[in-house]
């Protein structure tokens, strides 16, 4: 039980879990605006998830350009990023510059973990301990853990066993992983395995890939910026940032008004292979209907396959690397010669879905049909997504009633608009459950949920309102909204980490809301405007 002082005003008065962008933003608009903040983080530097993965290859999938802040001209200004998708290492040498530039790191605690939030009712402050047994207080607590961060390593059998190095792409040694000479195996084919295989291959004598579900994944066609395109973005900032506020992603797209099934095969076939050429996520936004009428996918899904077939020179290899599940359902991936990767010699892949893994041995992996004798083991296998971060605190609200119960005991993830939930007073979630986050560009969502926090909680003071808390009527409601949503698509058809089958005994639902960025910032905006219906404010 954390400890409780019931007479004295709370230490802070907001508490913020992390130092990424949503942590770094937080503590920057709140201390602007008055208060008093502290953020705990983990680490012992900023970044957040570009703080963790540095596994070969990592690079972000949004373009640089529209992957940054824009709370700031000057700071959008000042930044130049060197290519159309920005590396691990230029990622977290921006966020090192904004907090620089903000001075942000004297409100930031390093190399603290938060092991329980819990509310105290009689004073209306959270309760904080750190993992090192301190315990501080707040009237918020607001959490920026990340979407992405509670690394997965699958129960697999014998797997504390493997005598090797063994890594997970998500905590990724800072000094580097040395392949040279090294038979490598990696486990895993989703954005980080597809992302490391490329780079691995170069380096290491031999690379097996362990491959459960193949993907369809399209050329990045990542290059240098020209010097035309970053004065393009900075001469335009309103423009792109109001664009990107205001579109259905979190990036300046036009969504497409066309049907697939009103084009006949050759002129798809043009479309696509256009957006092929343009690489990135043009894919996906070629015609209107690609996630939510399955004949419409099955033409942009069989292009891709066509395309796999293109590339890869031996077919039975080709054959292997077929996804059949619907596009787009599981994240799309972006790449750099992933499938080209399959031509060279010293790569060779496993289909697990023929012989899949037995156990995990001393010398490697062995499957159902052979053992695989391995110096480094790599754990491309993803995250415990969206609830895992939230869960792995003790955060406990009203009634002492713990977010774990709330959300687990196969019960459906409930907030109201991914930002509050009900029996959590004064808890605030930067990109929770049921909000855009993953399927958005995420420092769009980010800032977006930052400003309304940041809103709310002046509107709470000019008020003198001692707490915030959703309804159970309004996060009912929200909650059957956003499944309604993603019931309308293919989304739900697929097991992927978004409806989190990825994960041994978690609940199932969609804890992504699919309304598009620009429809759900206007929700939010007409709550606040209204004077916050669906909340009880005392
Ligand atoms: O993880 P994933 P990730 N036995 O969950 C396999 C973001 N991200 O780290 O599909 C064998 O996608 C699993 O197989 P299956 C992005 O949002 C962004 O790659 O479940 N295999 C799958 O192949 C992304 O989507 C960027 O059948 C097992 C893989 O492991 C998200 O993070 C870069 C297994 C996991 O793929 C997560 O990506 C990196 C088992 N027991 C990440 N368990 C960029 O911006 C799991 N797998 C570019």
């Amino acid at each position: 039980m954390v400890s409780t002082n019931q007479h004295q005003a709370p230490d802070y008065d907001a508490i913020v879990i992390g130092a990424g962008f949503s942590g770094l933003y937080m503590l920057h608009r709140l201390r602007e605006a008055g208060y008093s903040v502290r953020v705990y983080e983990a680490a012992d530097g900023v970044g957040g998830v570009w703080y963790w993965n540095r596994y070969p290859g990592a690079r972000c999938d949004s373009e640089s350009i529209y992957y940054n802040y824009t709370f700031s001209e000057e700071l959008y200004r000042e930044w130049t990023w060197s290519s159309r998708y920005p590396k691990q290492s230029e990622i977290l040498d921006y966020l090192n510059f904004v907090a620089d530039k903000f001075e942000l790191r004297t409100d930031i605690q390093f190399d603290t973990k938060i092991k329980a939030a819990h509310y105290d009712e009689t004073n209306h402050k959270w309760n904080i301990e750190t993992g090192d047994g301190n315990n501080v207080s707040a009237k918020y607590f607001i959490t920026g853990v990340g979407c992405l961060s509670a690394a997965n390593i699958p129960n697999i059998k014998g797997k504390d066993t493997f005598t090797g190095e063994s890594y997970h792409t998500g905590h990724w040694p800072h000094e580097g992983v040395d392949f040279k000479g090294k038979h490598v195996g990696i486990i895993g084919t989703g954005s980080s395995g597809i992302q490391s295989i490329p780079v691995i291959a170069k380096e290491a004598d031999h690379l097996t890939v362990f491959q459960r579900t193949p993907q369809y994944s399209t050329p990045a066609k990542n290059h240098p910026y020209d010097l035309e395109t970053i004065e393009y973005s900075k001469e335009n900032f309103y423009q792109i940032k109001e664009q990107m506020r205001n579109s259905p992603g979190g990036i300046p797209a036009e969504f497409p008004t066309q049907s697939a099934l009103e084009n006949t095969q050759e002129e798809r076939q043009e479309v696509f292979e256009e957006a092929w050429e343009k690489g990135g996520f043009y894919m996906q936004n070629t015609y209107n209907d690609i996630t939510i009428n399955e004949d419409a996918n099955e033409t942009l899904a069989e292009f891709v396959r066509s395309k796999i077939r293109e590339t890869v020179h031996d077919q039975k290899i080709a054959e292997k690397l077929m996804p059949s599940y619907y596009y787009g359902t599981k994240r799309p991936v972006l790449d750099t010669n992933y499938f080209e990767t399959f031509n060279r010699t010293n790569v060779s892949l496993i289909d697990l879905k023929n012989t899949p893994i037995h156990r995990i041995t001393e010398k490697g992996v062995q499957t159902t049909e052979e053992e695989y004798e391995l110096d480094t083991l790599i754990f491309a296998t993803g995250y415990d997504a969206m609830t895992g971060p939230l869960l792995k605190i003790d955060i406990r609200g009203r009634e002492g009633v713990s977010l774990k119960e709330k959300w687990g005991g196969g019960a459906q993830t409930k907030t109201y608009l991914g930002l509050t939930n009900a029996g959590f007073p004064n808890m605030f979630m930067i990109t929770g459950p049921e909000s855009p986050s993953v399927l958005s560009n995420m420092p769009v969502s980010i800032e977006q949920h930052v400003e309304w926090i940041a809103d709310c909680i002046d509107y709470l003071c000019e008020h003198n309102i001692d707490y915030i808390e959703a309804t159970p009527e309004a996060e009912n409601a929200w909650s059957t909204h956003c499944r309604e949503v993603a019931e309308a698509t293919l989304f739900t058809k697929t097991e992927s980490w978004y409806t989190g089958a990825n994960i041994e005994g978690k609940p199932r639902g969609f804890l992504i809301y699919l309304g598009g960025v620009g429809a759900y910032r206007e929700k939010c905006s007409e709550i606040a405007n209204e004077g916050y219906p669906g909340f009880t404010m005392v």
